[in-house]
């Protein structure tokens, strides 16, 4: 049973609903896109829809034993941000003729990210150790996008929307995405509950938001072009 002093367990609850409205909302809107864009918004509610699923799962875990659904947690993140990568990519790709290099280089950093964090988190190797070898991935993610070949293509090549989009998209991974590591932080002195507030939170804006910037794109774009 959901307990009505249960914080963490009522922050399950509600982002579990959003997910589950964001997938039928980026399902529905999907037919308002333009052609190229109506693949990213398939892989946004695909994001949504895969979130949702452990949502159920990471709160029921969390209320018979009141600790951190890791492996859901982990799993859930292992399945959707190597999609988010994609949509970028697909936004990319959209405009201009990119090389799988990039896509590889931005999926590798990502698995190195969320491995070590991993790792850290569930105590198979030092917290602090895993937690640097993470960053380390994200940072490279972050140098990429603002400074690397990814960025260097939407600035030459991109359209008014698919700028919109990238930007948009990188200020998530910049700032949205730093709120996990600031979970991991906060873990050791603050507890489990701290953890699992701030990483729902943290799924609220970077999966659902996320799909609303993809969205934004999408369909203004179809409107600039009808
Ligand atoms: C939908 C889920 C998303 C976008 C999850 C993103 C997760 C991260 C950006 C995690 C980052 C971490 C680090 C940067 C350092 C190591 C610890 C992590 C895995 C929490």
């Amino acid at each position: 049973m959901l307990d009505m002093t249960d914080l963490v367990g009522v922050t399950f609850w509600i982002i579990s609903a959003a997910m589950v409205a964001a997938t039928y909302f980026f399902t529905v809107e999907r037919d308002r896109a333009e052609g190229k864009w109506k693949t990213s918004l398939t892989v946004a509610a695909l994001v949504t829809g895969i979130a949702a699923i452990h949502y159920f799962y990471m709160r029921g875990v969390w209320i018979d034993t009141q600790q951190s659904p890791i492996v859901f947690r982990y799993v859930d993140w292992l399945l959707t941000v190597p999609l988010q990568i994609v949509e970028f990519y697909l936004i990319l790709a959209a405009i201009a003729v990119v090389r799988a290099a990039l896509f590889w280089k931005l999926m590798i950093a990502s698995l190195v990210m969320l491995i070590f964090g991993f790792l850290g988190e569930a105590n198979l190797m030092n917290y602090w150790v895993g937690f640097i070898i993470g960053m380390a991935g994200w940072l490279y993610i972050i140098y990429e996008i603002f400074a690397g070949e990814a960025s260097q293509i939407s600035a030459a090549q991109g359209t008014e929307a698919s700028k919109t989009a990238f930007n948009a998209l990188r200020l998530i991974v910049t700032v949205g995405w730093a709120i996990y590591p600031i979970g991991y932080i906060v873990e050791p002195s603050m507890g489990a509950g701290a953890l699992n507030i701030v990483y729902n939170l943290a799924d609220f804006v970077n999966k659902i938001a996320f799909g609303v910037v993809i969205w934004v794109a999408a369909t203004s774009s179809s409107r600039s072009t009808a």
